[in-house]
């Protein structure tokens, strides 16, 4: 009898530690860098765009403003930053210098700096004080450093190019850690050039080198994400609204997509076929303009408008970064940090009661106990539920105590296996059947994250259908309901 017990236990203990050691799914290529996971998981972050602009009440300027009119009264740094921390934004970009020229660092390699602004006596730093406020608060700091220079004399000739290298390389070992670095894609045309006058066009793809520049900021600052038109961290996502398609992949096309790239649509979605991680940011003023105008000071978005816009970036897999046109005084205007800190009171609002939080979900189709159903609502990133090789349709139902209110839905995908989800539908348990939650969007793919609002809807079983995907198994991480009033 007792051994009877000895060969069934140690039967158990063998099927155990069969399930136990059942191996993740296969990554399915392209994949993300660890360095662009925790990239994504910035979520919202801040842009800053200041300088000669702002005192010459312009966008573009020409490069040939004086730098005298440099001179914010009441700078601080700290100010911005704290809008930011309190607005929830996990890191800020500042335009370090943008198209005219003008260096907000002391720069060595030109004149055309706030060191021959009064501000400080020309002995201030806009670059290095933010940096050290990031560090103070505890939020990430990267820099915009415009290709574009319609202050130089040598732009458009190789002259330049050595000239930028030397201002990257100055940014990138002088400030710290950056955790991003913007290579805008607007270059050449009309501009001061040291006197010239005239309008200079260049070639796009070619003429900044990219890929000795993307060397060099990789062997000086490693974890930096860098963002181009086509990458290669990061990608533009062809507007300047703040949003990204529903349907989001993301990958590019290798080599396809470079600077000045015109096929929005590509950038705006990403390319299921694409064989290169190059997830979407969306950039998007809290104004209309980049920098500060007096006559925009009514018409800050507001943080409904700013709600809607994270829902179509950060709910459809891609990055916000939200800017911030930092006003002649040198602070962010009082209107854009509260709609900033009110929008992200409304979506913590919105998003802070989990309906799904320690619900075990049950699944079609499970892996195995490392990658039980279980890991959907542990809270917990790195656990994902799987399926089984060659199951890529299954369903994830939820059933709850009593009937719920929901109108949003939140999932995730494990990115660092891959992004597979390509179409997938949710639905409800209503009149004794299963019937489905009219989502107004396509329901295609996942990634990172994806966030779905819907008419209210009361019900005591939610499903989750996953139809089609991209690889042999399914991996989820996270999947989240809520109630927003
Ligand atoms: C654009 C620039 O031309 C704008 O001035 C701004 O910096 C924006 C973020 O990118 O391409």
């Amino acid at each position: 009898m007792i051994k009877k017990f000895i060969v069934i236990g140690s039967l158990i203990s063998l099927l155990w530690g069969c399930q136990e050691t059942t191996p993740p799914p296969t990554a399915i290529e392209p994949l993300p860098l660890p360095k662009q996971v925790e990239w994504q998981k910035m979520e919202t972050y801040a842009f800053v765009h200041f300088g000669l602009n702002t005192f010459n009440d312009m966008e573009w300027g020409f490069g040939n403003a004086d730098p005298a009119i440099f001179n914010p009264q009441k700078l601080d740094c700290e100010q911005w930053v704290q809008t930011f921390v309190n607005a929830g934004l996990t890191g800020v970009i500042l335009t370090a210098k943008h198209h005219d020229g003008f260096c907000l660092w002391p720069t060595k390699y030109t004149d055309y700096s706030i060191k021959n602004s009064p501000w400080k006596d020309g002995k201030g730093d806009v670059v290095g004080e933010l940096a050290a406020a990031c560090k103070k608060y505890g939020i990430k700091f990267a820099v915009y450093l415009s290709p574009w220079d319609r202050n130089h004399a040598e732009y458009g000739r190789p002259e330049y190019v050595e000239y930028y290298y030397n201002q990257l390389e100055e940014l990138m070992t002088t400030y710290g850690d950056v955790f991003e670095v913007w290579f805008d894609g607007a270059n050449g045309g009309d501009g001061w050039y040291g006197g010239a006058n005239e309008t200079r066009t260049i070639d796009r793809k070619n003429y900044y080198n990219y890929p000795r520049l993307h060397q060099l900021i990789d062997s000086l600052q490693p974890q930096a994400i860098i963002f181009g038109d086509g990458g290669p961290g990061c990608r533009w996502v062809g507007n300047e609204q703040g949003w990204a398609n529903p349907t989001n992949w993301s990958f590019l096309r290798k080599d396809k997509v470079y600077p000045g790239y015109e096929k929005y649509q590509e950038l705006r979605s990403g390319h299921p076929d694409g064989d290169k991680w190059v997830a979407a940011e969306c950039d998007v003023s809290i104004r209309p303009g980049w920098f500060y105008h007096e006559n925009q000071d009514s018409l800050v978005k507001s943080p409904e408008t700013l709600t809607d816009l994270y829902y179509r970036s950060v709910g459809h897999n891609a990055t916000l970064l939200l800017n911030f046109p930092v006003n002649r005084d040198g602070l962010i205007h009082p209107t854009d940090s509260a709609n900033a800190v009110n929008f992200y009171n409304k979506i913590r609002k919105e998003l802070s009661v989990n309906l799904l939080k320690g619900i075990t979900p049950k699944v079609s189709d499970e892996r195995g106990k490392a990658f039980a159903a279980t890991n959907l609502t542990d809270d917990n990133y790195d656990t994902y539920w799987a399926t089984n090789d060659s199951v890529v349709q299954a369903s994830i139902e939820f059933s709850f105590a009593q009937p719920q209110k929901i109108n949003r839905l939140l999932l995730q995908e494990y990115i660092p296996l891959g992004q597979r989800v390509s179409s997938f539908s949710v639905e409800m348990w209503q009149n004794n059947q299963w019937e489905p939650v009219v989502i107004d969007e396509e329901t295609t793919t996942i990634g990172y994250k994806r966030i779905l609002r819907f008419e209210t809807i009361n019900t005591s079983k939610l499903r989750v259908v996953i139809h089609e995907a991209r690889g042999a198994a399914l991996c989820l991480n996270n999947i989240e309901a809520f109630f927003a009033e």
